[in-house]
This record gives structure tokens, sequence and C-alpha cells, in this order.
């Protein structure tokens, strides 16, 4: 459905196999194609985010945007958010993806006060839940811009003003509206200044304290209004602070149960995030697979040439291979979650094309991982070696350790009856990063 014309010098996209040589066709993603008894598309609910794809404009730190957008009239007007929606409905469907995420403010522009600044929300919301609806693209997230504008620079939550406190009850809670009237499947919070730039002038404690609070009335306010997304929180280590409170996916965790907040939140796990917090993307989703509390995922990457957030798409394969086979060890993969393409076109890739290359390699690399990852998971030969090396834990003396059935003395009689341990094993790390490559 050709909702507006501006790319209609790009074909729909579709998948043409490994062998194709056109540039718009997937080679790996088939969207229909059952992969471990569930279409590829089920699996990667793939999604695309507004702030980066449609309002970024690659400025940086050395010079302005580059990507001047044909459609855009150059004002942040409700007029301009409201044409701009087609367009990004268009770019959707003829991507072929079911899913796109977005900030209060990516959509809709602040008013000359707060009361006009929710009334411009809700204007472009009505609009998005008709192009829903005309197209079936679905609402993976929600979430609420707390950290651009001027009155967020020392915080949202944890600023020491009560009333930017306040005034993000109002943006979390217009956002929570608005994702339950477009049926959101998720509402993601991530901390943007929710850290510090020096400990001189910060009370960590009460910034802690403010932000569980804060997160206590938005779980209250999710129940009263009936919203049933699943809450996330995105960990982040640093930039825009030096430090961020939600620094990687332990720390979110251990803050999440002090608080009593535990169960009515799962992480979103970003690639980029990972690597800025000195983990790998596949560490930290060990951890949140290891609670249950794996809820979604930002894809991107960053440079292993420097150290910041360059949020480039993804495009390693093997990586998402690997990522995979943590993500399957639930039945339900990411559950209400999905691949969330939170990633930008480098400043000197101008083109509306270069929209596309960008999202059908992001898209294709996790499709090739997730076929390599059916492999690895059918051939069995990985979870077998994992379940043998620990095999001294399912009988005798492991046994009881793991069921709570014995003590200090006894392990000490036991140890000492037998003078030494038993030989280890070798780890085989060599052997398994051969076998793990004989499937990509
Ligand atoms: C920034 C974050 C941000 C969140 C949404 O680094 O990735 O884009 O995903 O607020
Ligand atoms: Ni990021
Ligand atoms: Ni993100």
């Amino acid at each position: 459905m050709a909702l507006t014309s501006w790319f209609d010098a790009i074909p729909a996209i579709t998948y043409e196999g490994p062998e194709t040589d056109n540039p718009f066709a997937f080679r790996w993603y088939q969207p229909d194609e059952k992969i471990l008894g569930k279409p590829m598309k089920d699996w990667m609910r793939n999604a695309v985010c507004y702030w980066h794809t449609f309002r970024g404009v690659a400025l940086d730190i050395f010079g302005p945007g580059t990507l001047a957008r044909p459609w855009e009239d150059g004002s942040n007007s409700l007029d301009m958010a409201l044409k701009r929606t087609d367009v990004v409905f268009d770019f959707l469907t003829r991507l072929g993806v079911e899913y796109y995420c977005f900030h209060d403010r990516d959509v809709a522009p602040e008013g000359a006060n707060l009361a006009e600044t929710n009334r411009n929300l809700w204007a472009v919301a009505e609009k998005l839940k008709q192009l829903q609806a005309a197209t079936k693209v679905k609402l993976l997230w929600g979430t609420a811009n707390m950290f651009s504008h001027p009155r967020f620079s020392q915080g949202a939550a944890t600023s020491p003003n009560a009333d930017v406190f306040a005034y993000c009850a109002n943006s979390v809670k217009e956002m929570l509206d608005v994702s339950k009237h477009l049926g959101g499947e998720n509402y993601v919070f991530w901390g943007g200044r929710e850290g510090y730039n020096t400990l001189l002038n910060t009370d960590l404690k009460r910034e802690q304290d403010h932000v569980a609070t804060f997160f206590h009335l938005a779980v209250e306010y999710a129940k009263k209004i009936g919203f049933k997304g699943q809450f996330l929180i995105e960990p982040k280590a640093c930039e825009p602070t030096k430090h961020q409170y939600d620094f990687d996916a332990a720390t979110v965790l251990g803050f999440l149960r002090k608080h009593d907040l535990i169960d009515h939140f799962k992480l979103n796990i970003e690639q980029n995030h990972a690597t800025l917090a000195g983990h790998d993307f596949c560490h930290e989703l060990a951890v949140c697979a290891a609670e249950g509390k794996l809820g979604s995922i930002d894809s991107n990457r960053g440079d292993v040439m420097n150290g910041w957030d360059t949020d480039q798409f993804p495009n390693d394969y093997r990586e998402c291979a690997q990522a995979w086979t943590i993500i399957l060890a639930n039945k339900n993969g990411l559950g209400t979650g999905g691949l969330n393409y939170d990633a930008k076109v480098r400043r000197d890739s101008y083109d509306l094309e270069d929209m596309f290359h960008a999202h059908i390699c992001g898209i294709d690399t996790w499709a090739r991982g997730l076929r390599i990852a059916a492999k690895i998971i059918e051939g069995k030969k990985l979870a077998k070696f994992v379940k043998t090396r620990y095999a001294s834990y399912d009988k005798g003396i492991g046994k009881e350790i793991e069921s709570g059935t014995t003590d200090f003395e006894k392990l000490q009689a036991y140890i000492l009856r037998k003078g030494e341990v038993a030989p280890n094993a070798s780890a085989r790390q060599e052997y398994l990063e051969n076998l793990f490559n004989g499937y990509c």
C-alpha cells in the first residue's frame, strides 16, 4: 500500500535467498519460514526505531546534520509531525517489519506549555493508531524522552529538583496512556541522564531511592489503567553521564531486588551498551537469561577501535548466532520483546536507499544467526558438552550440594576420605570454538 511516494524508487523488500545479487532483498530473512517450529518473524519481531531513522540528522560535535530528508519542511511543528507519520509507515511496510518503537518527543513536539505538549502527543497518537490499523504494524514499545531538554540536564527522576520529578511523572503517565492506546507490548525505561558527573555534588543514595520511588509509581499507574505491556529497563554504563546508575544487567537486577521491583521488570539489552560496560553482548544476555529476565533487545554495534555508543547497524552474524543460543534456551524466545534496530546510518550515508541497506543488513544478520543457532541446537553437541561438564553434580556429593543436604563438616569428611579431588577434565575451549565455527 503506497501511502506516499518518497520511496517509489525502492522495491518492497522480499526474500530472494543467499545467492541473490539484489541489494534490496533479504538473503537470510524469510519471514514465514519456520525455524525450530516457529516462523522467523515470530522469533525476531523486528522493529524500526523512530528516533534514529526518522529524527536523526547525523549531526556530530564537529558539524551539523547531513541527512536532508526531502519530506522535512525544516520545522519541528505539529503539522510536520503528523505528515511525517505517513512517511514512517510507508518505510515500515516497504521494509516488511511488523513493529516500531518511539519516544514521546520523537513523534510530537513540545508545545508552549505542558498541557499543549500533552495535546500534541495525543494528536499524533491518534494518527499513529489509524496508520497501525491500516498497515497492521504494531508498537513494540513506547518510552519517554527525559534526557534531551535542558530541564533534564541534571537527571529526570534523579534530578535534585523535585519539579523535574513531577514533570517526568507527567511524561511517563502520558506515554503509558498512549502506549496502552496503541497496544504497545512493552514500555521501556532507559535512564537517560540518571547518573552523575561528579560525586562532589551528588547524594547517590537519595538519587537512587528517588528513581526507585518513580518506578513504583509507574507500576502502580500501569496497574490502575490496566496497561498489560511488559516493563523493561535498558542498562547503559556511561554516556551521557560519567556514571549511569543502570550500569549493566547485574547492577539493574540487584537494584530491582533491593527495591522490591523485581517482579515488575525485565531488561532490554543493547549490544553497544554491553560493550560500554566492558562486557560482551552475550554476557549481558546470559546474566538476564539466568534469571528469566531477558525482555527485549536493542540491536546495534560499536566499533572495536573506539569506545563510545556509535550505534552502528549490526553486521556480526556469528555474534548473533551465539546470542540466539542464549535467547532460544527460553522456549518462548524473547516473549513480548523483539529486535529493535536502535542504530543509525553513518553521517556520510546520505541517501534514502541507505535507510534500507542499513535495516536489510541488520535483519539479515540476525536471520542468518538464527539459522546457525538452530543448527547448533539441533546438533545438540554444545548442549551435551556443557551438560557433561557438570555431571559431577548429577550424583553423589555434587547432588547433595545442589539439593542443600550437606554441610561443611560432611564435605570435609568426604574430601578427607578421598584425600585429593578427582582430576579435572579439559574445558576444551579451542575444540568448542572450532565446533561453533563449523556451523557458521
Ligand atoms: C541510548 C538508548 C536509547 C534508548 C531509548 O543510548 O539506547 O536510544 O533505547 O531511550
Ligand atoms: Ni544506546
Ligand atoms: Ni537503546
